[in-house]
């Protein structure tokens, strides 16, 4: 195998069979050689030598680069022929999936030569915009489009009433960081509307507890994994193809998987056990786990003592924890030595449990508390809120309590660390519910009670501290600081590793909103969906509602909630641009339509950031830096997000470049010797090479990618991964006074504005609390909960276009239609095949057919994600493929949100009936 940079200014470029587009593609498949000829040895003539192949696996490049069918980013190669891409595979050089790739990677090719892309800047003739409008697109200049993008923004910014917002997410995660500096760059544009239903409150947890925002069991030690409401290295999550190789190889060598979902999703199809609880109820569950395991003393003290703030001590009137009388407002224990409460950092030998005289009031420790608090939360109590079986929830924990192995310690790298080899593992079957907070935190709680967090074989974040990516350049580097009142570790953001701290926010933070994510009245959440809310009813929260839409990479109309419903949020706005592959839905709604060009054809600089969702870390993955670059030329020239942003910004005039250049090198941490020219436009190969060269080092630049295969790797080190090696200091929180602090701070605040805010889950230990629909409401014909999951062959709304894995989806008989229980379906009289009405107690109705699978909750109806029933006609495949369950709710009641990390309750009840 040749690897080769990308070079496509010398490369023939086979206009005949680019230009041929799908049907060139599929001619190669089927043996056509393209067109040009290649210069190595083609295959013999000949019908049957055609169809085994058209073209060796010597012919023209393996072009090394970076996948984005989803937002894992592997690494792959590319075979290029005379300019035509035949053949996509994983980068065995890489340890971004160490050569492997999935379906939706491998068919990456169907949407570069998908006829329906677009690839000139168009705009609307129509002004009626609707799902069933015609736009009447017209083709416009870039020139024109890049204008009137500019002009009109910055006019709306400049206009009293009128207000710019942005929208982007995961399709394109840097072009989604580069719109939103772009916007403030262009036009000081603040708001931004956000889709991730997934992580709100989890991320946020994960950080407390391991200082990173994404964490993970530590899967190449672990024996015993419990999975809430999540896929994780079975079909989804982050760094999916990184994880599912050494999960499976784990899961062979003994380690043991137990699925609580309602659905048998893949992760439940891969574990040992099946917990299929009820939606919305997974704190109980968790909660009754962490009761056993209290019972049955599965607790590790000495982690609890050194690493948490569980020795606070904790007044039994207000819920507070004692603190020095001093400005530290250290928090304090009871020192056993002297007989006295101490700074947490001076108490020796601080006692775990008890209750305690200070000063004539008994105050007892956090650990005393939390004990009384679980002590009801038994598994029977938990088996009716939950429908699962009392003694299954028990054996689990037992066998979980035991797997933990407290006590053990184990050496890596010459360096003694904990041994706790079980991990709780959560993602977005329990964030999208009320109280998301509160679930989140009562799963996660039990890595607490082990001393699993940060340990060997416990639960570890992607990539917690960084000390450089070379041994001598701390550039790259990170590593969370302690906040001094309770010793607690801040964390690092999710991508640029730039420090943060959650509790700095919370005791020092101005909580007067700024806008309509209502992020200063939420100091935990790092989510804006409050927007959603407010943009429907600014005076409620005494907002400006977007009037003018910049959304890149994504498809808002469809990611909240009822789709009609959204489209008169749409419909109500002045003026709408995007950019995007295809004209998906929301371009049914939009003014102005920008092309970007397919990932196979631009640049993207750093895709893996400094740390981020992308590459699940531990001692066997070392920081990748895998570059992504064009493996063919753009298809009628399109730009990438790269040149668009820089363009805009531009012409937006001198001092919006600067900014936004300027702006980018902090971000980067471009060093001084390396900084783009601040008056030009943005030179993307120039910027790609300040990037490398100021976090590598000199010999390392956009050359040595090219000449090099494209992939740099540098080892972690034992304290990068765990990050309490070698006696590092830290604690993380058991006992969340601040949640109390915020309390405080958000009742006044909300009062002295007059906002209406709920306050109610402030509270210092996690209980269950259900969501509105979680009980049978009036009307008992509304008996099911709809639920929807990921397959590994979707990636949300844009993959069902691609003709590879709609054939995937419409051949397996599932992906399209509604999964109901047989029993359930009996006594309702419905059959597999039926096409069903679903309403739900909001009155929306989605339609569907029916397939029985006996791996669902009885109480449950499932679809696919990624299937969102396609409105419009210019995705010819997409089109009204699949299910939409999200269609089923209301967006823009605030009831149905998290008031602390904004997360969206997607709990509705539903009746369902025969058409
Ligand atoms: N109904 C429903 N809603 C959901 C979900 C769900 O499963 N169902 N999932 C939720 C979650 S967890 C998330 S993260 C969000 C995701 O929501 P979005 O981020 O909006 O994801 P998609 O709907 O897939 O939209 C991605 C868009 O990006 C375009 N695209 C793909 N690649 C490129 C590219 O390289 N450049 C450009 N410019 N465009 C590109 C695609 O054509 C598509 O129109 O949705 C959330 N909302
Ligand atoms: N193949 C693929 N991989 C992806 C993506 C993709 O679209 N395709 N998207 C990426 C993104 S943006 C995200 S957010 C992640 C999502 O990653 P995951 O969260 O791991 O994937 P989901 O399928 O959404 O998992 C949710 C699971 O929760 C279950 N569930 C629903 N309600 C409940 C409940 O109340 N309790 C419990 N315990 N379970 C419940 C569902 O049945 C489903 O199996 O994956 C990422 N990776
Ligand atoms: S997991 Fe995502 S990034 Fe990786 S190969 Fe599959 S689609 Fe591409
Ligand atoms: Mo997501």
């Amino acid at each position: 195998m040749k690897v080769k940079e990308a070079s496509i200014s010398r490369r023939s470029f086979a206009i005949g069979a680019g230009a041929a587009v799908g049907a060139g593609v599929a001619a190669t498949a089927l043996g056509c050689a393209p067109s040009g000829g290649s210069d190595k040895g083609s295959e013999p003539a000949g019908a049957d030598a055609q169809v085994k192949s058209a073209v060796s696996h010597d012919d023209g490049e393996w072009i090394p680069s970076t996948c984005n069918m989803c937002f894992n980013n592997c690494s792959i190669l590319a075979h290029v022929v005379d300019g035509t891409l035949v053949e996509i595979t994983g980068n065995p050089d890489s340890p971004i999936g160490g050569g492997r790739i999935c379906a939706k990677g491998a068919a990456g090719i169907m949407q570069l030569y998908d006829p329906n892309r677009i690839t000139k800047p168009l705009k609307r003739t129509n002004p009626n915009k609707g799902f069933d409008e015609d736009p009447g697109w017209v083709e416009i200049s870039w020139d024109e489009a890049y204008d009137t993008i500019v002009s009109t923004l910055q006019a709306a910014s400049a206009t009293e009433g009128k207000c710019v917002g942005g929208a982007s997410m995961v399709a394109g995660l840097n072009g989604s960081v580069w719109r939103s500096l772009a916007l403030g760059c262009v036009c000081g544009a603040s708001e931004g509307l956000l889709s991730d239903i997934c992580g709100a409150g989890i991320h946020v947890v994960e950080a407390l507890f391991t200082s990173n925002g994404n964490a993970m069991p530590d899967y190449d030690n672990t024996n015993y994994v419990i999975q809430f409401g999540t896929q994780a290295g079975t079909a989804t999550r982050h760094g999916f193809t990184m994880t599912c190789e050494r999960f499976a190889q784990r899961r062979r060598d003994g380690l043991k998987l137990v699925s609580f979902d309602p659905h048998m999703s893949a992760g439940a199809e891969q574990a040992d056990i099946w917990m299929a609880l009820r939606p919305g109820s997974d704190a109980a569950a968790a909660l009754a786990i962490a009761n056993v395991l209290v019972e049955n003393d599965f607790i590790d003290r000495e982690f609890l003592v050194k690493r948490t703030n569980a020795c606070a001590l904790v007044d039994p009137d207000t819920g507070r924890v004692l603190r020095t009388s001093d400005e530290a407002m250290k928090s304090m224990y009871w020192d056993q030595k002297a007989g006295e409460p101490k700074a947490y950092d001076e108490a020796g030998d601080p006692a775990l449990e008890g209750t305690f005289d200070v000063d004539g009031k008994q105050y007892k420790t956090a650990f005393e508390v939390y004990k009384e608090h679980i002590a009801p939360m038994t598994p029977e109590w938990a088996a009716d809120i939950t429908t699962l079986d009392a003694d299954a929830l028990r054996k689990i924990a037992l066998e979980f309590g035991e797997a933990a192995c407290i006590g053990q310690t184990t050496t890596v790298d010459g360096v003694e660390l904990p041994y706790r080899p079980a991990a709780v593992d959560i993602f977005s079957g329990v964030s999208r519910h009320k109280h998301a907070i509160l679930s989140t935190w009562s799963c996660l709680m039990i890595n607490v009670l082990i001393g699993g967090c940060n340990s060997v074989g416990g639960f570890i974040g992607f990539g917690p501290a960084c000390n450089g990516w070379t041994d001598d350049n701390p550039q790259a580097g990170f590593r969370a600081t302690i906040f001094e009142p309770d010793g607690f570790l801040n964390n690092t953001s999710l991508m640029l590793g730039a420090p943060h701290s959650f509790y700095d926010t919370i005791y020092n933070g101005d909580y007067t909103p700024q806008g309509m994510g209502m992020a200063a009245l939420q100091p935990l959440s790092e989510d804006g969906h409050f927007v959603h809310v407010a943009q429907s009813d600014p005076d409620r929260y005494h907002t400006k509602p977007i009037t003018h839409l910049f959304w890149y990479a994504c498809n808002p109309i469809k990611w909240w909630a009822n789709a009609d419903e959204q489209a008169e949020v749409y419909k109500k706005m002045d003026f709408i641009a995007g950019c995007d592959l295809f004209l998906n839905d929301m371009s049914l709604f939009s003014d102005i339509m920008i092309p970007e060009a397919t990932y196979l054809e631009r640049w993207d600089v750093l895709p893996q950031w400094y740390m981020n969702h992308r590459m699940p870390g531990g001692m066997t993955k070392p920081w990748t830096l895998a570059m992504w670059q064009p493996v063919v030329e753009p298809k009628d020239g399109v730009p990438g997000f790269m040149d668009i942003y820089g363009e805009l910004c531009y012409r937006a005039g001198e001092q919006s470049n600067a900014a936004f250049i300027g702006a980018l090198a902090g971000m980067y941490r471009i060093k001084e010797e390396y900084m783009p020219d601040l008056t030009q436009k943005l030179d993307k190969e120039v910027f790609i090479d300040a990037v490398y060269k100021s976090n590598i080092d000199e010999e390392h630049g956009l050359d040595w990618f090219k000449e090099n295969g494209g992939v740099y790797t540098h080892d972690r080190t034992v304290d990068e991964v765990y990050i309490w090696a070698n006696d590092a200091p830290g604690r993380i929180p058991f006992y969340w006074d601040f949640m109390l602090e915020m309390k405080d701070k958000v009742e006044a605040k909300v009062a002295e504005l007059d906002i209406p805010w709920e306050t109610d889950d402030y509270i210092p230990l996690p209980e269950w609390r259900p969501g509105s629909d979680f009980y049978p409401v009036e009307d008992a014909a509304f008996d099911m909960f709809p639920i929807y999951y990921t397959n590994a062959a979707n990636t949300d709304s844009w993959t069902v276009e691609n003709p590879w894995l709609n054939e995937v989806n419409e051949d397996d008989g599932v992906t399209y239609c509604i999964e109901m229980n047989p029993a359930t379906a009996k006594a309702k009289g419905i059959e597999s095949g039926d096409e069903v009405v679903i309403t739900s107690t909001a009155g929306y109705s989605v339609e569907g057919k029916v397939v029985l699978n006996e791996g669902i909750h009885p109480e449950c109806l499932s679809s696919v994600v990624g299937t969102w029933d396609c409105k419009s006609k210019a995705m010819s495949i997409a089109f009204g493929k699949g299910v939409n369950l999200v269609s089923l709710l209301p967006g823009t009641k605030a009831e149905r949100m998290d008031h602390i990390v904004s997360a969206f309750d997607q709990l509705i009840r539903v009746k369902i009936e025969k058409k």
